[in-house]
């Protein structure tokens, strides 16, 4: 997963490692002396010409066996490691916000001459990834269990990203953790896309509420809630059908159906492998139907890894789980964590 990504990150570590370990050699200086020149005292306009000076210099400085990294050192790098996560499809406010974090992380640090440059670089990077990624964790589980019946979700997105296998998937996610279920067969609109989500409820022995192809589907929505409530059921699970988040009358038609049934969750669903166009989209639905958070589909396909890491920090709203292939099983929870991990595994 998140192939390119890995690597990208993996040739920086080790571009930064190589890069500092080159130039750690001792330096006939005091400590005072380099505390100045690693902190100078003098106006802006001459502390830029000493920084200009000193970064000529391409040196690490040493002393008593701890050296100290400086901008200059790893600037190069750091202008690599921006243009590999704008590659990587990661926003630019993200890339910048990531390369700023792991400066300030690095540059005027001491280390220990001998330690594992690129173990100290690989560090500040996961720390910074994992701060973006951890906007406003949600725990699913621990919101279904916890919130009064029936909790109605509803799956919102642009065509064809995975919204009816995703609520197929936590059909059986939430039934095998002892839920029961109901879905609404929200897509009145595309043809077959009744039959689609009827075939996975009988896959997976849940109840369906539908109405003809071309019906509203906020009444649909309506039954299924009033279903649910009737039958004390835990969750309502509501399919949408898939609109452009340009296409007005439909984006009405999606507020309507969220004013209507007051969702506990609006859920936003794209795929990663669509980069920064799915972060965007987010921001666009966003804009129309608050959502509560998002999940990104097909991570199991050729992605590289950018919207993942955006999509959170840019719409301020969680990830909450990733789709990682086409089988009912699979579907991953999201964790901040278990995503570093991932990437520098
Ligand atoms: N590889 C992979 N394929 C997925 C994943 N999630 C969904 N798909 C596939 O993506 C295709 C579209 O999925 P749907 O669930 O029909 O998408 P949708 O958003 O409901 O589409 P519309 O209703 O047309 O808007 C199907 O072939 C799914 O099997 C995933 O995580 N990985
Ligand atoms: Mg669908």
């Amino acid at each position: 997963m998140f192939g390119k990504l890995k690597e990208k990150l993996r040739g920086f570590t080790k571009s930064v490692g190589d890069q500092i370990e080159e130039k750690t050699t001792p330096l006939d200086k005091s400590e005072d002396e380099i505390t100045e020149e690693i902190s100078p005292q003098e106006s802006p306009a001459q502390e830029n010409k000493k920084s200009l000076g000193f970064a000529q210099k391409a040196k690490a400085l040493v002393f008593e066996r701890e050296f100290i990294i400086t901008e200059s050192d790893i600037e190069d790098s750091l202008w690599e490691l921006e243009m590999a996560l704008i590659e990587s499809d990661i926003a630019l406010s993200v890339s910048e916000k990531i390369v700023s974090d792991v400066k300030n992380e690095l540059v005027a640090s001491r280390r220990k001459i001998g330690s594992n440059i690129t173990s100290i670089v690989e560090d500040a990077l996961k720390k910074s990834i994992y701060e973006v990624m951890s906007a406003n964790v949600f725990d699913f589980d621990e919101f279904i269990d916890a919130h009064d019946k029936p909790v109605h979700i509803v799956f919102i997105g642009i065509n064809g990203t995975g919204k009816t296998t995703t609520i197929s998937k936590l059909a059986k996610r939430l039934k095998d953790k002892g839920k029961s279920v109901v879905i609404a067969a929200g897509d009145t609109f595309r043809a077959g896309a009744i039959d689609q989500i009827a075939i996975h409820a009988e896959n997976l022995g849940v109840k369906l509420i539908k109405h003809q192809p071309g019906g509203d589907p906020a009444a649909v929505v309506y039954d299924a809630i009033q279903y649910a409530k009737a039958h004390n059921t835990d969750v309502v699970l509501s399919d949408t059908a898939g609109r452009m988040h340009t296409n007005v009358n439909l984006m009405s038609q999606l507020e309507k159906i969220c004013r209507v049934s007051s969702p506990d969750l609006i859920v936003f669903v794209d795929e990663a492998v669509a980069g920064n166009d799915a972060v965007e989209r987010a921001k666009q639905f966003n804009e129309t139907v608050p959502i509560d958070g998002s999940i990104l589909t097909k991570t199991d396909a050729d992605s590289k890894g950018g919207a993942a890491i955006s999509i959170a920090y840019i719409t301020g709203k969680p990830i909450l789980f990733l789709g990682i292939g086409q089988g009912y099983d699979d579907l991953q929870k999201f964790d901040p964590k278990w995503f570093v991990d991932q990437l520098f595994n």
